[in-house]
């Protein structure tokens, strides 16, 4: 049986925005996953993209800004049995919670970040976030932004990230494939998707992302080649490269923390005995 994940919520996304793409694609690899749900908890940044926990049939929970990483990890803790996805933003995952992204990267919990990369903070209005293009002119930089931009294909790789990967809002059917890839690998996987903002990113559009993309697997890369992933990772304005960067197994943080596969935390009795606690803590 393949389910419904869409709510009747009203979308308040402006027509045109890249998170429609983004949204469609969940909904399509929850499907290709035969995923119910119930199985799927998403845990949201604060901004433009957080507005998608009104409009996902699924277990969802919109925390602080930027700490969308450590929320989806202790969920993903507690329960081993959720198929958990940290939907963020560029500011907020690259600004407000930078060094989550290290961490996670490092930690290595089964869990999917989808990262919408519109290279602004857009729910504010179109300051400029660490993804900004370098000259950019936003209300916060009015004399174009002077820092090169952060990579975070780069950053998640250096970090220790398994699977690394960019889509695009643009090309369903690819972002759909990357984002099953993503969750079925078992641990922590980083998605970029490039989200063209058209309200307030004037630069960084559906038609200059389409001029300038192309796939990695239509150039033989090897995404076990961490050298050459890493190279890739740079590669950046006249050609822009899609799909799997890099991919690796290595023991995910609750096999190594939960060594008890059927022992799911959210299932104990939540019966405390504190004078036990304390004997213990003394
Ligand atoms: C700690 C904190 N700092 C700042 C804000 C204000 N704020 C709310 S949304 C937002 C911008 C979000 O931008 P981004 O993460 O790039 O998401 P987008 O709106 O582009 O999807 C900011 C700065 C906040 N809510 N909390
Ligand atoms: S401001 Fe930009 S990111 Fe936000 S809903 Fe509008 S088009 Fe989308």
């Amino acid at each position: 049986m393949t389910h419904d994940f869409k709510t009747s919520a009203e979308i308040v996304w402006c027509p045109g925005c890249g998170n429609f793409g983004i949204w469609a694609a969940l909904q399509k690899a929850f499907q290709e996953l035969s995923l119910k749900p119930d199985q799927i908890l998403a845990v949201y940044g604060i901004g433009c993209h957080g507005h998608m926990a009104n409009y996902l049939k699924i277990n969802n929970f919109e925390g602080l800004h930027g700490r969308a990483l450590p929320l989806a990890t202790g969920a993903k803790i507690a329960n081993q049995n959720l198929n958990v996805l940290a939907i963020v933003g560029d500011g907020d995952q690259l600004g407000e919670g930078g060094n989550h992204l290290v961490h996670a990267s490092r930690r290595n919990p089964n869990l999917t970040c989808v990262l919408h990369n519109n290279q602004l903070y857009s729910l504010t209005v179109g300051q400029a976030s660490p993804a900004s293009e370098k000259g950019l002119k936003t209300k916060s930089t009015p004399w174009g932004v002077f820092d090169p931009p952060l990579n975070p294909l780069a950053l998640a790789l250096a970090s220790g990230a398994t699977f690394v990967a960019r889509g695009f809002a643009g090309d369903l059917p690819h972002l759909t494939k990357v984002l099953v890839a993503g969750m079925k690998h078992q641990g922590f996987s980083l998605v970029e998707v490039l989200q063209p903002c058209p309200t307030l990113n004037y630069l960084n559009t559906f038609t200059w992302f389409k001029e300038r993309v192309y796939k990695l697997e239509d150039k033989g890369h090897l995404p076990q080649d961490k050298t050459e992933s890493f190279r890739m990772t740079q590669e950046w304005g006249e050609k822009i490269p899609l799909g799997i960067f890099y991919q690796e197994e290595r023991p995910t943080l609750e096999e190594q923390l939960l060594p008890e596969k059927d022992e799911i935390l959210a299932e104990q009795s939540l019966e405390l005995s504190i004078e036990k606690l304390l004997t213990e803590f003394r």
